[in-house]
């Protein structure tokens, strides 16, 4: 990585504990990823983010705010990105995916509490991370009790918007939720100084739009055969659409889609034939958490879809983007993102419909339901999930785990076991 330490610096970060990040990330990353044989040459834009990922990025969004702009930090998919680009601002995932955050969160936040909201407070909190310290307003909303309350304590710390999430999805709640936007949306305005026009959101739902396009492209590739890109790299591009600049994440994802349609026509992929099939469930698999697809692929498994927020529920489903009004595009907003199913919602078999039409769409021999540690809404729901399954003729393999790798032995030994059970092919 080029030598950021002075931006660092004026964004008050805590050097020393940061530079122990910065050393263990480069050999996490390749022992997971660089090891890989076969990768698309495409890849190298994403290699280049990760190794570059406290520098570039950092520093790109630095430069808009000294041009004007805002930056919002979001943490839920349910937060319309679309409302922060009309208004000329930047939207950034701010999830934290990593064990290093997790002693700062538990510094103010009960041990049992899921790894993902420790790990985002800690990463605030203890200023090691350059996303948390630029940010201008932090998106919260309502979706799990651990984050409701987390949203307070980081507002004692730095502006905190909370969006209030319904519970429920009846014609109702949909209505709430576009007057939610339309809250958030002057919130946006006020605090950038810009309106937000049926033209500048038309614009904004067409580029959010062409991001999804572009993932929803990728993934198709992993519904063949002989998938031309393994799960971990689809997984890893997951992760940087949340924080990438939109309009070049859409380019570098679809000149590599170019170039894994070449892979197909030339019969490169990267699974061996008999590769059993594996679809991912549950709760995200926030940056640089990717020790699932690291266990099941390097068993010599494929994961070839993820239902979760870091894969499908992401980037399924536009926006309708034949509005030509504000009411009427934020309606087209509202009615897309209740769509997405999270375990937040009561009763949720949407999630149970999607998991199963995944199933067939994907080719999956088996699902793995994985649970953060301390999650309880993926925790109960895993239990009709599974039951579900079953009863559908789908094996399917319950699993809790944290961002310790102190699991990983006995999570490798119950994959290997779960994929032993599915049998050759
Ligand atoms: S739409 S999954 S991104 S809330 S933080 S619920 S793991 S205890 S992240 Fe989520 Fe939005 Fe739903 Fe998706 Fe559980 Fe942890 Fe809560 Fe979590």
């Amino acid at each position: 990585m080029a030598d950021y330490r002075q931006m660092w610096q004026d964004l008050d970060m805590d050097l020393e504990t940061h530079d122990l990040l910065c050393e263990v990330l480069p050999q996490a990353f390749g022992d997971v990823y660089l090891s890989q044989e076969n990768r698309p040459e495409g890849m190298g834009y994403y290699n280049f983010v990760v190794s570059e990922i406290h520098g570039v990025r950092p520093a790109e969004l630095i430069e808009a705010q000294k041009a004007g702009a805002k930056v919002f930090g979001t943490f839920c998919v349910y937060v319309p990105d679309e409302i922060v680009f009309a208004a000329g601002g930047i939207a950034t995932g701010l999830c934290g995916g990593s064990q290093f955050w997790v002693p700062g969160g538990e510094k103010v936040l009960p041990t049992g509490t899921c790894p993902l909201i420790k790990a985002s407070v800690g990463a605030r909190l203890d200023r090691t991370c350059p996303f948390f310290r630029i940010a201008d307003m932090y998106v919260g909303e309502t979706t799990c009790d651990g984050k409701k309350k987390a949203w307070e304590i980081l507002a004692e710390d730095v502006p905190v918007y909370v969006m209030d999430l319904p519970q429920m999805k009846r014609p109702q709640d949909t209505d709430d939720w576009a007057r939610e936007i339309e809250s958030f949306l002057i919130r946006v305005e006020e605090m950038t100084g810009n309106k937000v026009t049926p033209e500048n959101l038309a614009a904004a739902i067409k580029l959010i739009n062409n991001k999804r396009r572009a993932l929803a492209r990728l993934y198709d590739f992993r519904k063949l055969d002989n998938p031309p890109i393994s799960g971990k790299d689809a997984l890893l591009i997951s992760q940087i659409a949340f924080y990438d600049d939109p309009t070049r994440f859409t380019q570098m994802t679809n000149a590599l889609c170019d170039e894994l349609d070449k892979r197909v026509k030339d019969g490169i992929g990267v699974y061996a034939k008999d590769a059993r099939r594996i679809l991912l469930s549950g709760t995200p698999l926030a940056i640089p958490n990717w020790k699932l697809h690291h266990i099941v692929e390097s068993l010599g498994a494929a994961v070839v879809v993820e239902e979760m927020c870091t894969g499908i529920r992401y980037f399924e489903n536009l926006v309708d983007e034949s509005q030509t009004t504000l009411d009427g595009m934020i309606r087209a907003l509202a009615e897309r993102y209740m769509k997405i199913n999270c375990a937040c919602f009561t009763p949720n078999q949407g999630r149970i419909d999607d998991i199963k039409r995944l199933v067939k769409e994907y080719q999956a021999d088996g699902v793995i339901d994985v649970n953060l540690k301390f999650c309880t809404l993926y925790d109960v729901e895993g239990f009709l999930v599974e039951r579900s399954l079953k009863e559908a003729g789908i094996p399917c393999l319950g699993l809790e785990t944290d961002y310790t790798d102190e699991d990983a032995g006995g999570l490798r030994t119950r994959i290997g076991a779960f994929l032993e059970m599915l049998g050759s092919k």
